[in-house]
């Protein structure tokens, strides 16, 4: 079960933030608030207490919180983001992560290794690593050294397609996989009980775990009848602003 959640309000510069899919448009800064803030109340319901940090106007990324540091039972690790706009937003992560972890429990991912914690998955005790345009083979050697030294264990998922592990995947506990795309055959995955999402609906397969309900974003239908299907709770939650900047559900907090 997870206690907290932290998001970071997103600031102006929102609209200048890293895309792939100039297709969508710019992000409306307005609604893109309005959706934040429902977020936060989906989150809010699922029981967790929901810490809310100010926008940092000179990162226009830096609502993507997920990227800037694993937080795990154990241990706290701040990642070195791979995307050079963004590498400085997990110092600004650092007093917070400093109200729930212990020195001795926090750790850094050090250049030359860069890592985003969109890149990883964890499935209990274990935490699955992307090895992507963001994540490289030095940030993924530091962060299983530091998941072993904590009592965890983790292994790399080298990427072909898409920006994050995670936006390709779900872990939605009891053994449920949510996946798509790429990912689908991948031997790593095989022992899991996968929920398949349909080509057209891959964005959905950002959805999130949050003490038994499913965070999905809205508008994916057959994907949210599968969840149903498998017996889940879902709520879905608007996110449209957010995926004009291949941004989504999980991308948006860290839970812990
Ligand atoms: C970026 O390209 O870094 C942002 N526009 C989106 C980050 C999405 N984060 C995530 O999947 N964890």
């Amino acid at each position: 079960m997870f206690k907290n959640v932290i998001v970071r309000r997103p600031g102006k510069s929102l609209i200048n933030g890293i895309t792939s899919a100039v297709e969508l448009g710019k992000p409306d800064y307005e609604k893109a608030l309005a959706q934040h803030e429902s977020y936060v109340r989906a989150l809010t319901d699922c029981g967790v207490s929901v810490t809310i940090l100010d926008q940092l106007e000179m990162f226009p990324d830096s609502c993507f919180v997920e990227d800037t540091a694993v937080l795990t039972k154990n241990c706290a690790i701040i990642s070195n983001p791979g995307a050079d706009s963004r590498n400085r937003e997990s110092n600004y992560m650092i007093d917070t992560i400093r109200e729930f972890y212990m020195d001795s429990q926090i750790e850094y991912i050090r250049t030359p290794g860069t890592l985003e914690g969109g890149d990883v998955m964890m499935v209990g005790n274990h935490f699955y690593v992307g090895l992507s345009a963001r994540t490289n083979e030095e940030g993924c050697r530091q962060f299983i050294n530091i998941l072993e030294k904590h009592g965890h264990t983790g292994s790399v998922i080298p990427l072909r397609e898409v920006l994050h592990l995670k936006t390709g995947l779900a872990y939605l506990e009891n053994n449920i996989l949510l996946i798509s795309g790429e990912f689908v055959e991948r031997e790593e995955f095989k022992d899991f009980d996968k929920i398949i999402i349909p080509e057209n609906e891959s964005y959905a397969a950002n959805c999130i775990w949050v003490n038994d309900t499913i965070l999905i974003p809205e508008g994916f239908k057959q994907t949210e009848e599968m969840l149903r299907n498998a017996g889940l709770k879902t709520v879905s939650v608007d996110v449209s602003e957010y995926r004009k900047l291949d941004g989504g559900l999980s991308c948006l907090s860290l839970r812990f």
